[in-house]
Protein backbone atom coordinates (compact mmCIF):
# COMPACT_ATOMS: atom_id res chain seq x y z
CA UNK A 1 0.00 0.00 0.00
CA UNK A 2 2.78 2.60 0.94
CA UNK A 3 4.49 1.27 -2.29
CA UNK A 4 1.73 2.69 -4.48
CA UNK A 5 1.60 6.15 -2.16
CA UNK A 6 5.17 6.67 -2.58
CA UNK A 7 4.74 6.11 -6.50
CA UNK A 8 1.77 8.84 -6.67
CA UNK A 9 4.22 11.16 -4.72
CA UNK A 10 7.43 10.86 -6.58
CA UNK A 11 5.22 10.57 -10.62
CA UNK A 12 4.34 13.78 -9.42
CA UNK A 13 7.61 14.92 -7.95
CA UNK A 14 8.85 14.20 -11.76
CA UNK A 15 6.05 15.76 -13.22
CA UNK A 16 5.07 12.80 -14.99
CA UNK A 17 1.10 13.11 -15.77
CA UNK A 18 0.54 9.23 -17.02
CA UNK A 19 2.42 8.00 -13.84
CA UNK A 20 0.05 10.11 -11.36
CA UNK A 21 -2.56 9.05 -12.95
CA UNK A 22 -2.32 5.64 -13.44
CA UNK A 23 -0.91 5.62 -9.62
CA UNK A 24 -4.30 7.26 -8.27
CA UNK A 25 -6.29 5.04 -10.10
CA UNK A 26 -4.54 1.99 -9.33
CA UNK A 27 -4.53 3.37 -5.79
CA UNK A 28 -8.61 3.42 -5.89
CA UNK A 29 -8.78 -0.20 -7.55
CA UNK A 30 -6.79 -1.15 -4.38
CA UNK A 31 -8.87 0.82 -2.03
CA UNK A 32 -6.48 3.12 -0.70
CA UNK A 33 -8.48 5.73 1.55
CA UNK A 34 -8.89 9.15 -0.56
CA UNK A 35 -7.11 11.11 2.50
CA UNK A 36 -3.61 8.83 2.26
CA UNK A 37 -3.89 9.55 -2.07
CA UNK A 38 -4.76 13.17 -1.07
CA UNK A 39 -1.86 13.17 1.21
CA UNK A 40 0.36 11.48 -1.01
CA UNK A 41 0.01 14.28 -3.81
CA UNK A 42 0.53 16.93 -1.37
CA UNK A 43 3.72 15.78 0.22
CA UNK A 44 4.71 15.36 -3.61
CA UNK A 45 3.96 19.28 -3.98
CA UNK A 46 5.94 20.17 -0.95
CA UNK A 47 8.88 18.65 -2.43
CA UNK A 48 8.60 20.19 -5.78
CA UNK A 49 8.39 23.60 -3.99
CA UNK A 50 11.73 22.30 -1.79
CA UNK A 51 13.29 21.96 -5.41
CA UNK A 52 12.10 25.18 -6.76
CA UNK A 53 13.82 26.64 -3.66
CA UNK A 54 17.13 25.19 -4.41
CA UNK A 55 16.99 26.23 -8.09
CA UNK A 56 16.39 22.38 -9.40
CA UNK A 57 12.82 23.19 -10.81
CA UNK A 58 11.63 26.46 -12.25
CA UNK A 59 8.38 28.35 -12.48
CA UNK A 60 7.37 26.32 -15.30
CA UNK A 61 7.66 23.10 -13.25
CA UNK A 62 5.28 24.67 -10.93
CA UNK A 63 2.72 25.33 -13.29
CA UNK A 64 2.80 21.79 -14.56
CA UNK A 65 3.03 20.37 -11.13
CA UNK A 66 -0.13 22.03 -10.57
CA UNK A 67 -1.91 21.02 -13.65
CA UNK A 68 -1.14 17.17 -12.90
CA UNK A 69 -2.34 17.94 -9.26
CA UNK A 70 -5.55 19.21 -10.50
CA UNK A 71 -6.31 16.03 -13.27
CA UNK A 72 -5.41 14.27 -10.29
CA UNK A 73 -8.31 15.75 -8.22
CA UNK A 74 -10.40 15.69 -11.29
CA UNK A 75 -10.86 11.89 -10.52
CA UNK A 76 -10.77 11.87 -6.86
CA UNK A 77 -13.48 14.54 -6.46
CA UNK A 78 -16.21 12.86 -7.34
CA UNK A 79 -15.81 10.36 -4.93
CA UNK A 80 -14.68 12.40 -2.28
CA UNK A 81 -18.40 14.63 -3.34
CA UNK A 82 -20.10 10.92 -3.36
CA UNK A 83 -19.16 10.39 0.29
CA UNK A 84 -20.47 13.60 1.23
CA UNK A 85 -21.64 12.80 5.23
CA UNK A 86 -25.15 15.05 5.55
CA UNK A 87 -27.87 15.64 3.60
CA UNK A 88 -28.69 19.33 4.89
CA UNK A 89 -26.04 21.85 5.02
CA UNK A 90 -23.99 22.40 8.45
CA UNK A 91 -23.23 25.76 7.11
CA UNK A 92 -22.12 28.32 4.47
CA UNK A 93 -18.95 29.05 3.83
CA UNK A 94 -17.42 31.97 1.54
CA UNK A 95 -13.45 31.20 0.36
CA UNK A 96 -10.73 32.65 -1.63
CA UNK A 97 -7.14 33.30 -2.05
CA UNK A 98 -6.05 36.86 -1.14
CA UNK A 99 -5.28 39.24 -3.63
CA UNK A 100 -2.13 39.47 -5.31
CA UNK A 101 -2.03 35.48 -4.92
CA UNK A 102 -3.43 33.30 -7.50
CA UNK A 103 -2.44 29.88 -5.70
CA UNK A 104 -5.02 27.72 -5.60
CA UNK A 105 -4.69 24.28 -5.21
CA UNK A 106 -4.85 24.15 -1.33
CA UNK A 107 -7.81 26.17 -1.66
CA UNK A 108 -9.99 24.32 -3.97
CA UNK A 109 -9.06 21.02 -1.51
CA UNK A 110 -10.25 22.39 1.10
CA UNK A 111 -13.56 23.39 -0.61
CA UNK A 112 -13.74 20.37 -1.83
CA UNK A 113 -13.49 19.09 1.77
CA UNK A 114 -15.73 21.11 3.16
CA UNK A 115 -18.68 19.97 0.51
CA UNK A 116 -18.19 16.81 0.86
CA UNK A 117 -18.27 16.92 5.26
CA UNK A 118 -21.84 18.89 4.49
CA UNK A 119 -21.07 22.17 3.95
CA UNK A 120 -22.59 24.89 1.66
CA UNK A 121 -19.55 26.38 -0.42
CA UNK A 122 -19.16 30.11 -2.31
CA UNK A 123 -15.73 29.96 -3.82
CA UNK A 124 -14.43 33.56 -4.66
CA UNK A 125 -11.36 32.53 -6.58
CA UNK A 126 -8.16 33.80 -6.62
CA UNK A 127 -6.69 37.13 -6.45
CA UNK A 128 -9.52 38.19 -4.33
CA UNK A 129 -10.20 42.03 -3.28
CA UNK A 130 -11.50 43.34 0.76
CA UNK A 131 -14.17 44.66 -1.39
CA UNK A 132 -15.20 40.94 -2.82
CA UNK A 133 -15.33 39.46 0.51
CA UNK A 134 -17.40 42.05 2.14
CA UNK A 135 -19.80 41.76 -1.10
CA UNK A 136 -20.13 38.47 -0.42
CA UNK A 137 -20.84 38.45 3.05
CA UNK A 138 -23.54 41.05 2.09
CA UNK A 139 -24.64 38.79 0.00
CA UNK A 140 -24.46 35.26 1.01
CA UNK A 141 -24.64 35.85 4.83
CA UNK A 142 -22.36 32.96 5.23
CA UNK A 143 -21.51 31.21 8.54
CA UNK A 144 -17.58 31.21 7.84
CA UNK A 145 -14.97 33.59 5.66
CA UNK A 146 -11.90 31.46 4.34
CA UNK A 147 -9.21 33.18 3.15
CA UNK A 148 -6.00 30.86 1.89
CA UNK A 149 -2.47 32.98 1.10
CA UNK A 150 1.04 31.07 -0.13
CA UNK A 151 3.18 33.74 -0.22
CA UNK A 152 4.36 35.61 2.65
CA UNK A 153 4.12 38.73 0.65
CA UNK A 154 0.10 38.13 0.45
CA UNK A 155 -0.68 36.71 4.23
CA UNK A 156 -0.91 40.06 5.56
CA UNK A 157 -3.68 41.40 3.07
CA UNK A 158 -5.98 38.75 5.31
CA UNK A 159 -5.41 41.50 8.22
CA UNK A 160 -6.71 44.35 5.44
CA UNK A 161 -9.68 41.83 4.85
CA UNK A 162 -10.54 41.23 8.23
CA UNK A 163 -9.86 45.12 8.65
CA UNK A 164 -12.28 45.80 5.93
CA UNK A 165 -15.17 42.87 6.80
CA UNK A 166 -14.61 45.20 10.80
CA UNK A 167 -15.31 48.55 9.15
CA UNK A 168 -18.49 47.47 7.25
CA UNK A 169 -19.77 46.20 10.47
CA UNK A 170 -19.92 42.67 9.48
CA UNK A 171 -17.34 41.20 11.76
CA UNK A 172 -19.55 39.53 14.54
CA UNK A 173 -22.18 37.87 11.93
CA UNK A 174 -18.86 35.78 10.81
CA UNK A 175 -16.41 33.51 11.98
CA UNK A 176 -13.08 33.76 10.26
CA UNK A 177 -10.59 30.75 9.45
CA UNK A 178 -7.26 31.63 7.51
CA UNK A 179 -4.75 28.64 6.26
CA UNK A 180 -2.05 28.29 3.49
CA UNK A 181 1.26 27.14 3.53
CA UNK A 182 2.99 30.08 5.44
CA UNK A 183 0.09 30.72 7.92
CA UNK A 184 0.55 29.96 11.60
CA UNK A 185 -1.58 29.58 14.63
CA UNK A 186 0.11 32.63 16.06
CA UNK A 187 -0.48 34.58 12.63
CA UNK A 188 -4.21 33.53 12.43
CA UNK A 189 -4.53 35.24 16.47
CA UNK A 190 -2.36 38.37 15.29
CA UNK A 191 -4.37 39.23 12.29
CA UNK A 192 -7.42 38.92 14.26
CA UNK A 193 -9.01 35.62 12.61
CA UNK A 194 -11.09 33.06 14.68
CA UNK A 195 -9.18 29.87 13.78
CA UNK A 196 -6.65 28.28 11.98
CA UNK A 197 -6.43 25.31 9.26
CA UNK A 198 -3.49 23.58 8.77
CA UNK A 199 -4.54 20.81 5.99
CA UNK A 200 -8.44 20.33 4.09
CA UNK A 201 -9.18 17.74 6.82
CA UNK A 202 -8.44 20.26 9.72
CA UNK A 203 -10.21 22.61 7.56
CA UNK A 204 -13.48 20.49 7.95
CA UNK A 205 -12.67 19.53 11.88
CA UNK A 206 -12.62 23.29 12.68
CA UNK A 207 -15.10 24.61 10.95
CA UNK A 208 -17.59 22.31 12.50
CA UNK A 209 -16.22 23.80 15.60
CA UNK A 210 -16.60 27.29 14.65
CA UNK A 211 -20.38 26.75 13.00
CA UNK A 212 -21.00 25.08 17.03
CA UNK A 213 -19.34 28.31 18.65
CA UNK A 214 -21.15 30.56 16.27
CA UNK A 215 -24.73 29.14 17.59
CA UNK A 216 -23.76 29.19 21.14
CA UNK A 217 -22.50 33.08 20.08
CA UNK A 218 -26.39 33.40 19.17
CA UNK A 219 -27.58 31.91 22.19
CA UNK A 220 -26.44 34.83 24.50
CA UNK A 221 -27.14 37.82 22.24
C1 LIG B 1 2.11 25.04 -7.48
C2 LIG B 1 2.78 26.32 -7.05
C3 LIG B 1 2.61 27.45 -7.86
C4 LIG B 1 1.66 27.46 -9.06
C5 LIG B 1 0.22 27.63 -8.50
C6 LIG B 1 -0.81 26.90 -9.35
C7 LIG B 1 -2.16 26.98 -8.70
N1 LIG B 1 -3.16 26.93 -9.54
O1 LIG B 1 -2.32 27.07 -7.49
C8 LIG B 1 2.16 28.72 -9.85
C9 LIG B 1 3.13 28.27 -10.89
C10 LIG B 1 1.08 29.56 -10.50
C11 LIG B 1 2.93 29.47 -8.76
C12 LIG B 1 3.30 30.80 -8.90
C13 LIG B 1 4.11 31.48 -7.99
N2 LIG B 1 4.72 30.93 -6.90
CO1 LIG B 1 4.25 29.19 -6.18
N3 LIG B 1 4.22 27.46 -5.49
C14 LIG B 1 3.59 26.37 -5.85
C15 LIG B 1 3.95 25.20 -4.89
C16 LIG B 1 5.03 24.36 -5.56
C17 LIG B 1 2.85 24.29 -4.45
C18 LIG B 1 1.64 24.96 -3.80
C19 LIG B 1 0.55 23.94 -3.67
O2 LIG B 1 -0.34 23.87 -4.49
N4 LIG B 1 0.67 23.05 -2.65
C20 LIG B 1 -0.24 21.91 -2.48
C21 LIG B 1 -1.42 22.30 -1.63
C22 LIG B 1 -2.32 21.07 -1.42
O3 LIG B 1 -0.96 22.74 -0.37
P1 LIG B 1 -1.27 24.20 0.22
O4 LIG B 1 -1.49 25.15 -0.89
O5 LIG B 1 -0.27 24.51 1.26
O6 LIG B 1 -2.70 24.02 0.91
C23 LIG B 1 -2.94 23.22 2.05
C24 LIG B 1 -2.76 23.99 3.37
O7 LIG B 1 -1.88 25.07 3.30
C25 LIG B 1 -4.16 24.37 3.77
N5 LIG B 1 -4.78 25.58 3.24
C26 LIG B 1 -4.55 26.27 2.11
N6 LIG B 1 -5.41 27.27 1.98
C27 LIG B 1 -6.24 27.22 3.02
C28 LIG B 1 -7.32 28.03 3.39
C29 LIG B 1 -8.02 27.75 4.55
C30 LIG B 1 -9.17 28.60 4.94
C31 LIG B 1 -7.59 26.68 5.38
C32 LIG B 1 -8.31 26.40 6.65
C33 LIG B 1 -6.51 25.87 5.02
C34 LIG B 1 -5.84 26.15 3.85
O8 LIG B 1 -4.90 23.27 3.32
C35 LIG B 1 -4.42 22.89 2.03
C36 LIG B 1 -4.77 21.47 1.75
O9 LIG B 1 -4.31 20.57 2.71
C37 LIG B 1 4.50 26.01 -3.67
C38 LIG B 1 5.45 25.24 -2.74
C39 LIG B 1 4.89 25.03 -1.34
N7 LIG B 1 5.68 24.44 -0.49
O10 LIG B 1 3.80 25.43 -0.99
C40 LIG B 1 5.11 27.24 -4.35
C41 LIG B 1 5.30 28.55 -3.57
C42 LIG B 1 4.09 28.83 -2.69
N8 LIG B 1 5.35 29.54 -4.65
C43 LIG B 1 6.23 30.47 -4.44
C44 LIG B 1 6.50 31.55 -5.31
C45 LIG B 1 7.67 32.44 -4.96
C46 LIG B 1 5.70 31.79 -6.45
C47 LIG B 1 5.84 32.96 -7.44
C48 LIG B 1 6.08 34.33 -6.79
C49 LIG B 1 6.95 32.59 -8.43
C50 LIG B 1 7.32 33.66 -9.44
N9 LIG B 1 8.56 34.06 -9.36
O11 LIG B 1 6.51 34.09 -10.22
C51 LIG B 1 4.47 32.92 -8.18
C52 LIG B 1 3.43 33.82 -7.50
C53 LIG B 1 2.17 33.98 -8.28
C54 LIG B 1 1.11 34.70 -7.47
N10 LIG B 1 1.01 36.01 -7.60
O12 LIG B 1 0.39 34.08 -6.70
C55 LIG B 1 6.95 30.27 -3.11
C56 LIG B 1 6.49 31.24 -2.02
C57 LIG B 1 7.63 31.75 -1.20
C58 LIG B 1 7.22 32.77 -0.20
N11 LIG B 1 7.90 32.71 0.91
O13 LIG B 1 6.36 33.57 -0.36
C59 LIG B 1 6.69 28.75 -2.82
C60 LIG B 1 6.63 28.39 -1.32
C61 LIG B 1 7.81 27.95 -3.52
C62 LIG B 1 9.17 28.13 -2.86
N12 LIG B 1 9.56 27.20 -2.03
O14 LIG B 1 9.83 29.09 -3.08
N13 LIG B 1 3.25 28.67 -7.71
Amino acid sequence: MSNILNNIRDSIVNLDLDATINGVKEALKNGVDIKSIVNALAEGMQIIGIKYEKGEYFISDLIVAGEIFKEAMSILKPRIIESREETKPLGRIVIGTVYGDIHDIGKNLVATFLEAAGFEVIDLGVDVPPEKFVEAIKQYNPDIVGMSALLTSTMMHMKNIIEAIEREGLRNKVKVIVGGAPITEKFAIEIGADAYGENAFKAVEICKKLIEEKTKDLQYH
